[in-house]
Order: structure tokens, then C-alpha cells, then sequence
């Protein structure tokens, strides 16, 4: 099978329903922020399974009657592994120790086994899954599962060097779209986000300029940003939660903020908030092996009930998770709004 032929649609059982047990606590009492933590995060302690130092920057999706998710964890080699995990509630997980091994019929592609900061999207009939993957440096891979058993790896989106791909969960006037970051092969000081076009998952181009940095003066963004979780569609456009960056004398703080993106011009940007929406602050967010990190991969999101359900990265060590109301998020953007 040819990397072609393999995104031929096909017919499957699983269904993308379960949206009604999300993992939910209610704000604590006398907390007035618009996100807040789970009171007994991390959710996905750092050696869930034998081979991991961290299980951190993950994703989470509805899958069958429970949760299913693409997970990053680091070796005790410090290898950079996405292995795949199962929960009932969305707070306890399975994970299995074996990585997850791409089938991909493209030797010079399937030789590269790095992978890291995985993002899920149901769209159409399947699981996508876009992450950083190394190929001569960080770019984004593409691959796609219908039951997180089998993996099928594509063509990487874009030329080296670029993090952060994430796709919106469906075509938007005809085309696949993405988001991502381009950066360096390192450490990167800088970075703004783009939104590239496809007409079928291999092919990306059509590039528009969504967000930069906030260089204007010191804020929690102006070093660099990123996007986080699968966008959010809503009757005010995209809501977007991603990452901002300030470099402190300490180092990078990554902070997490929200933004609204025109529904048919995703790299309009209509609302965006000016503060962050969570930063680190927890012990479990500010030590570990990178300090000082909330990194959002994920949302889980109940329409009827207005919840959300955030899955981030802390201090590059474990996984939390942090909830908000939509429409309150919403507000406190358009409220807070500074384009
Ligand atoms: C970024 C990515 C993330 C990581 C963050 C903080 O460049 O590599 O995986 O969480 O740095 O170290």
C-alpha cells in the first residue's frame, strides 16, 4: 500500500460519542479564574509505565464508551517515544509500555522513530494524529488510527524545521487545515503561528500568518507561541488555546492563552486575550525536569453541559488537567481582548 493509498477513506464501526462523562470538578470555592486545576493533578504520574522518566504534552479524545489518547513519554534513556493509552474516566489511564509503531509503506519516512507533543483529531471517519516527529530536525508528522490498535504514518506536512501541527476537526471551504509553529533545530527563541492548507492530508501549502509574540514589551507570550488543543468550533469562531512564552532571567515560562479565529479565515484572528488563562504556579507544574511549564495538547468538550476539559503538560514531567465553561472562557477573551 502506497503512503496514497493508505488515506483512502475507510468504512469504520468506532464512533466518536462519548462526550457526557467527561472529567469534571466544579471551581473550587473562592477561585474567580476562568480555567482552574483538578484538585488531584497530575492526572498521569511521570513512570505510569516501566519505560518512562515523563509522560507529559498528551492527548486525549472520546473513543467507545470511555477515553483513548496518544501520550509523549520520554525514556529512562530519554528517548522521545508517543505510546497509547486507554482510561474509562479520563483521569485514570492505561498506557502501554510498547511505543506505538507507525505502518507506513515509506522506508526513508518510517526509519525516523522520535516522536513528541502528539495532538488528536477526530475527523471525517478517523483519529488523526499530527506530532512533532525528527526528520533532520523537528517537523510535523502525520498518521491517522481507526482504533488505536493499528497506526498509519503519512507524508510529514511540512520541511523541517516546525512543531506544533494541529488540525482543525474538519475541512474548512474544502480543505484539511493546520496550524503550526515553524522554529529551529533547537531550543528556538522565537516563534508565530501559521495556517496551512491541504487538499488531501499529503500536499500543504496556502500558508497564512495567524499570531505572533507579543514583543511590544515584556509579556507572558513575547518570547514565542504555539497552538495547543484541536480548536474549538463555536458561533463566535475558533477558540483556540495555545502556549505564549516569556524568557525570564530564569528562563522560558510557557504559559497557556486563548484566542478566537474567524470560522471561515481561520488565520484571522477575531479576539485575542490578553493575560494568560493558566500559568505555572503548582509545585507539579513549576519542578520537574523542564520547570516552569503548562503545555495544553488536549480538550474534551460537552456541548450540552458547556464543559471543558483541558490535558496539559507540567513542568515537562506529568500530565494535569484544568477545566473551564465555555461560555465564561469565551467572555473573559472578548473582555480581555488585545489584538
Ligand atoms: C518546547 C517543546 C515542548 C516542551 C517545551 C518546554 O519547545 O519541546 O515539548 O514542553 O519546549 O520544554
Amino acid at each position: 500500500m502506497t503512503i496514497q493509498q493508505a488515506i483512502k477513506p475507510k468504512k469504520t464501526e468506532f464512533v466518536n460519542n462519548n462526550l457526557s462523562n467527561i472529567p469534571w470538578e466544579e471551581r473550587p470555592i473562592g477561585c474567580k479564574d476562568v480555567v482552574w486545576r483538578y484538585s488531584n493533578n497530575p492526572v498521569i504520574p511521570r513512570d505510569l509505565i516501566p519505560s518512562s522518566n515523563s509522560i507529559f504534552n498528551s492527548a486525549v479524545v472520546p473513543y467507545e464508551n470511555g477515553f483513548a489518547g496518544v501520550f509523549r513519554a520520554d525514556t529512562i534513556e530519554r528517548n522521545m517515544r508517543l505510546h497509547r493509552g486507554f482510561s474509562k474516566d479520563g483521569i485514570n489511564f492505561e498506557l502501554y509500555d510498547e511505543p506505538i509503531k507507525f505502518i507506513c509503506d515509506e522506508p526513508e519516512i518510517a526509519r525516523f522513530v522520535e516522536g513528541y507533543d502528539p495532538r488528536v483529531c477526530w475527523l471525517e471517519d478517523r483519529y488523526y494524529i499530527t506530532w512533532c516527529n525528527r526528520y533532520h530536525g523537528p517537523t510535523i508528522g502525520v498518521g491517522y488510527t481507526y482504533d488505536f490498535e493499528k497506526f498509519y504514518q503519512l507524508e510529514n506536512a511540512f520541511l523541517p524545521f516546525n512543531r506544533n501541527g494541529v488540525l482543525f476537526p474538519r475541512k474548512i471551504n474544502g480543505k484539511y487545515m493546520m496550524l503550526s509553529r515553524p522554529s529551529d533545530n533547537g531550543h528556538t527563541p522565537f516563534g508565530d503561528i501559521f495556517c496551512s492548507q491541504s487538499p488531501d492530508m499529503i500536499h500543504w501549502g496556502r500558508h497564512r500568518h495567524v499570531m505572533a509574540p507579543k514583543k511590544d514589551k515584556l509579556t507572558w507570550e513575547c518570547t514565542k507561541i504555539g497552538p495547543g488543543p484541536v480548536p474549538i468550533e463555536t458561533s463566535y469562531g475558533w477558540l483556540l488555546i495555545y502556549h505564549g512564552v516569556l524568557t525570564s532571567c530564569n528562563g522560558f515560562v510557557y504559559s497557556m492563552g486563548a484566542a478566537i479565529l474567524d470560522i471561515d479565515n481561520p488565520w484571522k484572528v477575531l479576539y485575542r486575550c490578553k493575560t494568560y488563562i493558566l500559568n505555572p504556579r503548582t509545585i507539579y507544574e513549576c519542578v520537574g525536569d523542564v520547570s516552569n511549564v503548562v503545555f495544553p495538547c488536549a480538550t474534551l468538550y460537552n456541548a450540552d453541559t458547556k464543559r471543558i476539559a483541558i490535558y496539559y503538560g507540567c513542568a515537562d514531567t506529568v500530565t494535569g488537567l484544568a477545566f473551564c465553561y465555555i461560555d465564561e472562557l469565551i467572555e473573559y477573551i472578548i473582555s480581555n481582548s488585545q489584538l
